[in-house]
């Protein structure tokens, strides 16, 4: 069943120029971007965006390192789009990321708190929905 998600690149890929490889791995798996801006966030949009996150030590770093410059926000469409988008991102951590995913291939740990993991994906349809809305609208 079509489904969709909410794609971040965030300020890291932005910066490092890998906005267009990371769109392409999308592309090229078959899924469809239906929505696409570069877009400085507000604290309240991340805020929301993070909510889950409030109150967890990380979250403050995490809120600065999205507002340290533009991110390019996407929706993307296809059959078990949000599953195969977290697979095809890879696990949370750079370093132990799966070569072949864009964390994993484009990804490293940089000695910092934040992970600068160069990409966000929902986690659900509740998930994406909301965030799709927060982005958006
Ligand atoms: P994901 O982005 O894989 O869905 P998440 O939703 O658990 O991961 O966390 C959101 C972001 O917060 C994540 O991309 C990077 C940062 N983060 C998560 N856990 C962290 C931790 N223990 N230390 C530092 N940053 C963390
Ligand atoms: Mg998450």
């Amino acid at each position: 069943m079509s489904q969709r998600t909410l794609v971040l690149v965030k300020p890291d890929g932005v910066q490092r120029g890998l906005t267009g490889q990371i769109l392409a791995r999308i592309e090229a798996k078959g899924y469809t971007l239906s929505q696409l801006k570069l877009v400085n966030a507000s604290r309240e949009v991340l805020e929301q965006h993070y909510a889950e996150h409030q109150g967890k030590p990380f979250f403050e770093p995490l809120v600065q390192f999205m507002l340290s410059g533009p991110v390019v926000a996407a929706v993307v469409e296809g059959d078990r789009v949000i599953e195969g988008f977290r697979i095809l991102a890879g696990a949370t951590e750079p370093t132990t990321a799966a070569p072949g995913t864009i964390r994993g291939d484009l990804g490293r740990d940089w000695g910092e708190k934040v992970q600068k993991n160069l990409v966000h994906g929902s986690d659900s349809p509740e998930s994406a929905e909301r965030e799709i809305g927060i982005w958006f609208g």
